[in-house]
């Protein structure tokens, strides 16, 4: 066998004619076009992540944030959204053109971050590639480690060792991210500038710094440098809605009795189990 290679297979840009594009690239929106809609709740910390960096990038106004609760028979349970996001969760993106709907909201945060207004966002950005790997750790901690625990803060009813095995993992995750937060100077996860980790995690904290201190004990809800963001955001306009669309949601969830409800106050109550750290 000759082990002389095959003369290459002339490549598509070498054998299309001059000057006219081969494949063509599907028209990104135009600056005002709709995005889509998004359906979330105000207090959903996931979807909290993707209304807050559509603000950031200027193009919340071109977003129609619809709650799948009152639009689809049965809500996020039912038949008809599960076409939208089978894992039958919030928040979910259907594209403008209806040509695809996005669940998981890191991925919605991609796609935007993806559209022109997006990466004229992030080309603003001066991060250096350590501080763009410290956010996506901080992002990847914080949805594999507690995203699937955060729950035991507000869910029930809830088996009480669970509950409290999950609470603790909850703060040895806030520490490794904590620790993440630390590894670039400035104030927010990425350093200097904000990003789409800031955007990830400030909702989760929103929700661990309402709930931790008031219905667990702790005296801290998280580190000094996840603090030091927290700060940070609570200075940013965009931010600060969102945090009130947050919050109003968790005090909604208070005034009506939740907590009492899913077993919190009393599991708490039982001190044959750590709650506090
Ligand atoms: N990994 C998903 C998590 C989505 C998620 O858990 N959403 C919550 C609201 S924040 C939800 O839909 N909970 C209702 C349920 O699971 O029944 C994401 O990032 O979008």
């Amino acid at each position: 066998m000759s082990l002389a290679r095959a003369p290459l297979a002339p490549t598509i840009a070498s054998r299309r004619p001059r000057g006219r594009r081969e494949t063509r690239v599907r028209a990104r929106p135009e600056p005002d076009d709709p995005i889509g809609t998004l359906y979330d709740v105000p207090v959903s910390n996931n979807g909290a992540r993707c209304r807050l960096l559509a603000r950031w990038l200027k193009v919340y106004h071109r977003i129609d944030v619809v709650d799948p609760t009152s639009a689809f028979d049965g809500g996020i349970k039912g038949p008809a959204y599960e076409g939208i996001n089978p894992q039958l969760k919030m928040p979910a993106l259907t594209l403008a053109d209806e040509s695809m709907s996005l669940g998981e909201s890191e991925v919605i945060n991609q796609y935007l971050l993806d559209l022109p207004a997006g990466r004229a966002w992030s080309e603003k950005r001066p991060r250096t590639p350590e501080a763009r790997a410290g956010g996506a750790l901080a992002t990847r901690t914080h949805d594999l480690y507690i995203g699937p625990i955060q729950g035991a803060m507000y869910r029930g009813p809830m088996d009480r060792e669970t509950r409290a095995t999950q609470i603790k993992e909850l703060k040895r995750q806030l520490k490794v991210l904590d620790e993440i937060a630390g590894r670039v100077k400035g104030r927010y996860v990425c350093g200097q500038t904000k990003s789409s980790a800031d955007a990830a995690i400030f909702p989760t904290l929103i929700f661990c710094d309402f709930l931790l201190p008031k219905y667990f004990g702790w005296k801290e809800a998280f580190g000094p440098n996840l603090r030091r963001m927290y700060d940070a955001m609570m200075e940013d306009v965009d931010a600060e809605t969102t945090y009130a669309e947050v919050l109003g949601g968790l005090e909604a969830w208070e005034a009506a009795g939740r907590f009492e409800r899913v077993g919190i106050v009393e599991d708490v109550a039982d001190d044959s189990y750590r709650w506090a750290y």
